[in-house]
Order: structure tokens, then sequence, then C-alpha cells
């Protein structure tokens, strides 16, 4: 087994912006501290772990990684670096290594911050009209997908997925799918598209990433009464 410093992840009990980090280091059998940080009902132990920087970081935000005596916090940053030490980056052309930045980039911010923002939408923003939001991003969700499918296809992504490692790249894109499915019910469907059905069902990762899932039930955000909120996106769907 390869050798690894000592590496904590610091991130909340949930999800959110760090499931898909747990699904990588577990996939590579990286032996990490899990430190799922549980925050009180109220929030109000969360100004004493943000202000302390080696539970935070330098920025204050979780996730937060140690790796060794490396400190890093924001997510694409996490992520990259990740790929560059479980992977050799000289096995890769350079126009592969920026496709699988670039699809990092999408999945997280374009798929699953996405359906993280409308989970909190009304509380972040109190005058929002959920359904109209729902319907908004329903869209756009819609949009993504299909382009994401066609730019997997030409990429031929999914027949070269099994002779390289495992990547960010499907860590995150496999979790905003599983995401997706859980946010928009039946309603955002990939199963049609077959590039996106193909990595979601075959993606070499998918086995670490559930097995991960299935020891830990977890909400997808640490927002309160997730699963009202979601019989509230899903309920404006099924008018729609
Ligand atoms: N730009 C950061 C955003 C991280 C972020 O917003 N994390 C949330 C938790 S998912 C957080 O720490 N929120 C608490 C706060 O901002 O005070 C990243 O991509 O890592």
């Amino acid at each position: 087994m390869a050798e690894f410093p000592d590496v904590t992840l610091h991130y909340f009990d949930l999800r959110g912006r760090g499931q898909f980090i747990r699904g990588l280091l577990s996939h590579h059998q990286v032996p990490f501290t899990d430190d799922r940080i549980k925050l009180a009902k109220d929030n109000s132990n969360w100004p004493q772990i943000r202000s302390d920087r080696n539970l935070s970081g330098d920025f204050q935000k979780l996730p937060f990684l140690q790796w060794d005596d490396m400190r890093l916090n924001e997510v694409l940053v996490i992520l990259e670096f990740l790929d560059s030490a479980l992977t050799d980056p000289d096995d890769f052309s350079d126009i592969d290594w920026l496709r699988h930045r670039q699809l990092t980039s999408s999945a997280f911010l374009d798929l699953l911050v996405a359906c993280i923002n409308l989970i909190w939408c009304d509380i972040f923003h109190p005058e929002t009209n959920v359904a109209a939001a729902t319907g908004i991003l329903k869209r756009r969700m819609e949009m993504h997908l299909a382009t994401l499918d066609q730019t997997l296809t030409e990429w031929e992504w999914t027949a070269g997925m099994a002779d390289r490692p495992v990547m960010a790249s499907d860590a995150v894109l496999w979790e905003a799918l599983d995401v997706i499915r859980l946010t928009f019910d039946e309603h955002v469907s990939f199963d049609d598209r077959e590039a996106l059905s193909a990595f979601y069902d075959g993606c070499p990762g998918a086995p670490a990433f559930k097995k991960l899932l299935s020891q830990k039930a977890q909400t997808i955000t640490g927002r309160p009464g997730e699963p009202e909120a979601l019989a509230i996106i899903h309920e404006s769907l099924a008018e729609n």
C-alpha cells in the first residue's frame, strides 16, 4: 500500500461540499481523520469553530484539508491538489489534465453547488418564490446535463474511465449526479443521457462512494428542515 502522510479532512457531518473529498480519499485508500464537525441546532458553536484556524484553515471555511504540513481551503484547489498527490500528472496529456479540471469545476459549481443553493434558497433569500426558483433551476439543470452529456460523448470519456485512476472529477461528478436525483426527484433525469448514465453506473469509484454513503446516511446540506424543504421542491416540480 502507498505511504501517506497524516491527513485530516475537517468538514461538517453532511454531504455538501465535502462528501466527494471523503469519497476520493476512501477510493484511494488514504488513511485519514474524518473530522465531522457537528453544529449545534442554532449554529451557536460555529463562531468558535470558525475562529479556530486549526479547524477551519486560513480562509475560515470548510472543507479544510490538512495533508502533512500542507493546509488547504477552497474545494477546487483541494481537488487539484489531491489529483496531483494521488495520481502521476505526467501520465496525463495537458489536454486531458485540463479536461479533468474543467469537468471538476463544472460538476462542482454548475451542478452540485446549484442544488445546494436551491435547498437553502428561502433561508438565504427570505423573499424567494421557491417554486419559481425551482422551475428556473430545473431548466438550467437540464441544459447543463445535455451539454455535459454531449461533451463527455465527444471526449469519449466513459470508454477510457477504467484505464485511468479515479480522479477528483469522478468523485465530484458522481456526487453531483446523485444529489441531482435527490433534489429533483424524478423530474430531472439523466437516465436517457447515454454518457452520463454510463458514467453514473460504471464509474470505477462508484462502489467506494456508495459504500461511504451506506456506512453513514447523510443529509445533503446543513439546512434546518432539509426533508421538508426537499418536499416543497418536489411538490412544485410535480405541479409544473
Ligand atoms: N469558496 C469555498 C466555499 C466554502 C463554503 O462556503 N463552505 C461552507 C460550508 S459548505 C462554510 O464554511 N460556511 C460557513 C461560513 O461561510 O461561515 C469553497 O469552495 O471551498
